[in-house]
């Protein structure tokens, strides 16, 4: 049977056989993934068996205080009596919701209506809020749209130039490098931006390797050059852009003197990029999480926004700027309603009209519809204290491991009259609940994903979920009704809930309309907005015009500014975090893998040999990093790929290996993203 991946945005199709009981993936040739699997993807199935696989609800023993297996009566029973004497006591706003990208399209979509309409509460946010809100906020007041990348994934295979900023696809995305080697064969070149030698950078052309945090100065710079050098496309910035003076006196400050002054990056450097990005017939610029998960995220993706539209790149053939979508949904997971300020079709909800059309398809009055919640990090910080909700429902985020500063967010949780986790397996976060509902996997339910092509594909089904699991859309079917809220929430078949999504989606942004099952069936899928049956799909987006009222889009004056936390006497290195090839997000999955287990066993800290000589660690020996915020341990990695002023480590793993123990809680003041990317730490031996 023909589906597509459970993890990232790149969702490579496969085929999924069943033979007994047992079920093999095979690659399957798709217009993004050409064939191609990661290691993560050939082994996806392996958990649909898995001996931990969570198999009956849990309910916390008072006596006891363990979770112990209970009937779905009884754990359904225990959350409806918890949010009704919640919001009895406290109000309607003292139930929280917190979502995932990893979500169907259909199930962010019934989990949005869910929060709003079943519980009334105006809480409700998700960990793409971790993920992909800078850029989208870059993208929202640049272009008036946003979608991850505005042109086909092939698209990349054909630049002449592809900067990748803060980006390791090769580990995050190994097939999609198949398209970065085609685009090294037809004469392309490759330019990364990363403060360590990555599998990615080591097969650029040219590496650029900033301090974290610094790229909005690189950027910045680059722009300055492409003005004195007279790269500037004067044409494009006159028709097809508003507000470049302003943009054009910010950067005349950024000499690349300055910039290499600050992020190390050789002035030479700085030139030759700007030149082959200045002179490439095509060119993209891609950012990813390296560059967007900042305090300052949403400024840095702008400055590069910028120096994309000076160029003239967006909207011409074969070029543009693109953000690395990451999660499996990370697209459609942003557009219909699981954030804090929004409504499905990527509408706000603090605008009346969208509040009347929306409110109109679920069938109740639009001034019943609350107002916008907080952003992920603020909700989670307030949970369980006197101004936050009491009570929090969770669908597929593990954010005792994930968020920042997460020994804090794990005492919040603590804190709560009601945690309720629905999952497949007992994640760090499930483990702390007082419910836990065992929820169906990838291949026991339909539904459709988009990718990070914007793109909409078709996830099967392959078999019902084993006895004594249910699927998310069922549990909020099942629950609304409980609440005596029927009717307020859609049928659990994915099918009509789809239905209903393309109607509250018609005439948003992310129209959906004109996307059935069977369109995406006929034709590998079909591209956003899609708003009739009969009419066209968007591949490419911005070729006449951007999605602003007036049709240009628009440039920002950015400024650098420092991190949030600068290294000290007591703090001196700087740390960041990432991915590496054989592990997922907060793990949960991946680590119960065997042979993923076996390609990456354990969290590590990667070290410049310089630092860890006089540190007096070797290669191997576990090295405690410590921050303001905490601390946790994990075996040295040395390696002369790193900046000696700056340590790295992964953030898959939980209790004493956890990264984000030590992690800035400081979030963007436009997208509410937290500074994931850098903060000040000490190493010590262990
Ligand atoms: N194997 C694997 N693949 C995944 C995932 C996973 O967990 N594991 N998760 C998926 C998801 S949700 C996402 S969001 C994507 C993320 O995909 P990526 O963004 O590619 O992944 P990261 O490793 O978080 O960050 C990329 C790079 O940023 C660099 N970096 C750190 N600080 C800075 C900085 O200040 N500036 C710059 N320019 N670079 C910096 C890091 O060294 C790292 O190599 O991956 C997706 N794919
Ligand atoms: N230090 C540091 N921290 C980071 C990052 C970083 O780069 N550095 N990256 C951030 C980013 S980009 C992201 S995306 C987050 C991700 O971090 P999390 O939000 O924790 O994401 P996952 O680990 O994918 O958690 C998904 C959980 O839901 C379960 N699950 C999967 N599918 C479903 C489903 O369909 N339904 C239900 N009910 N459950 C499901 C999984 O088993 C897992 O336990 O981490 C963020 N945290
Ligand atoms: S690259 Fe992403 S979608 Fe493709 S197989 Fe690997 S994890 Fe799955
Ligand atoms: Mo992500």
């Amino acid at each position: 049977m023909a589906t597509h991946c459970p993890y990232c945005a790149l969702q490579c199709g496969m085929i999924l056989r069943e033979e007994d009981d047992a079920v093999s993936v095979l690659p399957r040739q798709f217009p993004t993934n050409r064939g191609g699997l990661c290691q993560k993807g050939w082994t996806s199935a392996e958990l649909l068996s898995h001996p931990q696989r969570l198999t009956s609800p849990l309910l916390r023993d008072p006596a006891s205080g363990e979770l112990r297996p209970a009937s779905w009566d009884a754990a359904l029973d225990r959350i409806t009596t918890g949010i009704r004497d919640v919001q009895e006591k406290h109000g309607r706003d003292a139930v929280a919701v917190f979502g995932g990208g990893g979500l169907t399209n259909e199930k962010a979509y019934a989990l949005g209506r869910f929060a709003r309409v079943a519980l009334g509460t105006r809480h409700i946010d998700y960990n793409g809020r971790f993920c992909m809100s800078s850029a989208a906020a870059a993208g929202m007041r640049a272009f008036g749209v946003d979608r991850g990348l505005p042109f086909p994934l092939s698209d990349l295979g054909r630049a002449d130039t592809l900067l990748l900023v803060g980006a390791n696809p090769a580990e995050t995305m190994p097939p999609l490098m198949r398209w970065l080697t085609e685009q090294r064969e037809r004469g392309g070149r490759l330019i990364v931006i990363d403060p360590r030698v990555t599998a990615t950078a080591r097969q650029a052309d040219l590496h650029l390797q900033p301090l974290p945090g610094t790229d909005l100065a690189v950027a910045n710079a680059l722009l300055h050059i492409a003005l004195t050098e007279g790269y500037v496309d004067g044409d494009y910035v006159a028709t097809r852009t508003t507000g470049f003076t302003e943009v054009r006196r910010t950067v005349a400050g950024w000499w690349p003197a300055r910039a290499e002054a600050l992020s190390g990056v050789p002035v030479a450097d700085l030139e030759e990029t700007a030149r082959a990005l200045g002179t490439a017939g095509r060119a993209i610029i891609l950012t990813a999480r390296g560059a967007e998960q900042h305090a300052k995220g949403v400024d840095t993706v702008t400055g590069f926004v910028n120096l994309a539209l000076a160029l003239g790149l967006p909207g011409r053939p074969g070029s543009g700027y693109g953000c690395l979508t990451g999660q499996g949904n990370g697209q459609g997971g942003r557009e219909h309603g699981q954030k804090a300020d929004q409504l499905p079709g990527y509408r706000r909800i603090d605008d009346l009209e969208a509040r009347a059309h929306v409110a109109q398809v679920w069938g109740v009055p639009a001034d019943e519809l609350p107002g916008p919640g907080v952003p992920a990090y603020q909700l989670l910080d307030s949970l369980g204290t006197d101004q936050g909700p009491r009570a929090l429902l969770v669908f597929g985020s593990n954010p005792v491991v994930s968020a920042p500063r997460a020994a804090r967010i794990e005492g919040r949780l603590r804190d709560l009259d009601l945690l309720v986790v629905t999952d497949f397996l007992l994640s760090e976060t499930a483990a702390l609940a007082d419910v836990v509902l065992p929820t169906a996997q990838w291949a026991e339910e339909d539904g459709t994903m988009t990718n990070l092509e914007g793109r909409v594909l078709r996830r099967r089904a392959l078999r019902p979920p084993p006895a004594g699991v249910r699927t998310d859309l069922s549990i909020l079917t099942a629950l609304s009704s409980r609440l005596r809220a029927p009717g307020r929430q859609p049928p659990d078949d994915p099918h009509t809930v789809f239905a209903e999504l393309r109607r509250a989606s018609a005439g948003g942004i992310a129209d959906y309309a004109g996307i059935s099952w069977d369109r995406i069936d006929a034709a590998d899928g079909v591209y956003w907005p899609c708003p009739d049956d009969e009419g066209p799909d968007s591949p490419r987006l911005f070729t006449y015009r951007f999605a602003t009222a007036d049709g240009l889009a628009r440039f920002h004056p950015v400024e650098h500014r420092p991190a949030a936390e600068e290294v000290c006497a007591d703090y001196p290195l700087y740390f960041t975090t990432g991915r590496v090839l054989a592990q997922y997000q907060s793990g949960t999955q991946t680590r119960r893998v065997a042979a993923l287990r076996r390609a990456a066993p354990e969290a590590f800290v990667e070290l410049h040999p310089d630092l860890a000589e006089r540190l007096g660690v070797a290669d191997g020996e576990p090295v405690r990093v410590l921050s303001r915020r905490g601390e946790f341990q994990a075996p040295a990695r040395l390696s002369p790929g790193i900046r000696p002023d700056t340590v790295f480590a992964p953030f898959h793993w939980g209790g004493r290996a956890r990264a984000n123990s030590v992690t800035n809680d400081a979030v963007d003041p436009i997208s509410g993203m937290p500074e994931f990317k850098i903060c000040a730490v000490r190493v010590e031996k262990a």
